[in-house]
């Protein structure tokens, strides 16, 4: 991962708004975006392309700061793609299937070579 990212902590500092989420495909990264949004489980479907949207923080400094949070599709033919996302990006969020041992090693690759 470039250096350009910033620690967790420093993502609910007033300063850090843009984040992208990564992660393989149905990591769960569209649940975890619309469980954010609207406090509510929602039924997805696969991302072609992204979703976008701004999230509003909680989470102690975090109150009341507003994030843009770019879930990206995880498709491997999708995953190219994902650094074009990366531009102007203050954080990532990476998100892995706990469950899903037999991909651990697949998510470890894709996110080291971002
Ligand atoms: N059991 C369980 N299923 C989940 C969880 N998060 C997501 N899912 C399901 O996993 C599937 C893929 O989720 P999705 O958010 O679309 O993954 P994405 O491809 O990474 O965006 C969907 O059927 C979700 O309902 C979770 O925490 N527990
Ligand atoms: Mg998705």
């Amino acid at each position: 991962m470039g250096g350009q990212q910033s620690t967790f902590s420093q993502l609910f500092t007033s300063t850090y708004r843009h984040i992208v989420m990564l992660g393989l495909d149905c990591a769960g990264k569209t649940t975890v975006l619309y469980r954010m949004k609207l406090e509510q489980y929602m039924n997805t479907v696969p991302t072609i392309g992204f979703n976008c949207e701004k999230v509003k923080g909680h989470i102690g400094k975090s109150k009341g700061v507003s994030f843009t949070i770019w879930d990206i599709g995880g498709q491997d033919k999708l995953r190219p793609l994902w650094n074009t996302y990366m531009h102007h990006t203050e954080g990532i969020i990476f998100v892995v299937d706990s469950c899903d041992c037999e991909r651990f090693e697949e998510a470890k690759i894709e996110l080291s070579a971002e």
